[in-house]
């Protein structure tokens, strides 16, 4: 039997089951990746303080990759919420004393509930430590605004220009991800040499929480599968929109995406490539 590629996800666990390490295990599972995950932090709102984000210790998360690598072995990884400064170098340590090349980097910063998953003190060790190792780095809006020093993106031409100007920062490939601008869903995959727009239609919904976590999560898993980056992303934003396109909340909050949406209905949309 041939079994499946090994796919490690480093990041906080979302108590809804909508984002974070559950929305990765669940793509990993519908994409026939054997999932693996290192939990950096547990969110989850405690009813009586309001305290939202509880850090694991830096200790449990060294053990946690290390039983897996030894375990089990990693053919690819994505990192979600990292939080502190301490827990990025961490993970850039042990991503470079394990020699891992397939490194989907989502530079995860703000939840969609505006809990805070990324430290102040933690943007300068991203991108110093974290971003120069990734395969991949997968910034929404908001996040490369930030990676960028607060710079306006507005419209597709300025994604193209963050996607030119991030890729200094030193991952191999960066996706500026559209989905918060108007209209039809774009990306932009810069490689040092050429972009490539991916775009989607616009799904009216407001269920759309951890889409970013499992669309990261699903270029990760095709990647550790062995497909090349360009055509992972565009495989993973098929499974994405077609998970949006059948999201649902089971109360009156924002809810999650559907993850069998594809394996249940089939890939519901041409994802239009386009490479200048
Ligand atoms: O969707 C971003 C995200 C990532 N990781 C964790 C989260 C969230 C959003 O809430 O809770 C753990």
């Amino acid at each position: 039997m041939e079994y499946p590629s090994r796919v490690m996800t480093i990041a906080g666990s979302a108590a809804g089951g909508s984002a974070g390490i559950q929305a990765d295990l669940k793509t990993f599972q519908e994409l026939d990746v054997y999932g693996m995950s290192t939990v950096t932090a547990i969110v989850g709102r405690h009813p009586k303080t309001n305290k939202n984000v509880h850090p694991i210790s830096i200790e449990a998360i060294e053990a946690q990759f290390a039983t897996a690598i030894e375990q089990v072995g990693m053919d690819g990884l994505k990192t979600g919420m990292l939080f502190s400064k301490e827990v990025i170098e961490t993970v850039a340590r042990l991503m470079k004393e394990t020699e891992i090349e397939k490194i989907v980097v989502d530079p995860v910063m703000v939840g969609k509930l505006d809990s805070k998953l990324l430290e102040d003190d933690a943007i300068e060790a991203m991108k110093d430590q974290l971003i120069p190792l990734a395969s991949i780095i997968t910034p929404n809006v908001p996040e490369a605004a930030v990676l960028l020093d607060d710079r306006p993106l507005n419209s597709v031409s300025d994604l193209k220009e963050a996607a030119v100007d991030l890729h200094k920062l030193g991952a191999d490939n960066v996706l500026v991800k559209g989905g918060r601008l108007e209209g039809p869903a774009i990306d932009v995959l810069y490689d040092g040499d050429t972009i490539t727009t991916y775009e989607a239609p616009r799904i009216d919904t407001v269920n759309t929480s951890g889409a970013g976590c499992s669309y990261s999560a699903a270029i990760a898993a095709y990647m550790a599968k062995g497909l090349p980056i360009n055509e992972a992303v565009g495989k993973a934003k098929g499974y994405v929109t077609t998970a949006i396109e059948h999201g649902f909340s089971y109360t009156e909050m924002v809810g999650p995406t559907y993850h069998a949406a594809e394996r249940k209905y089939g890939e519901a949309f041409t994802i239009k490539i386009e490479t200048n």
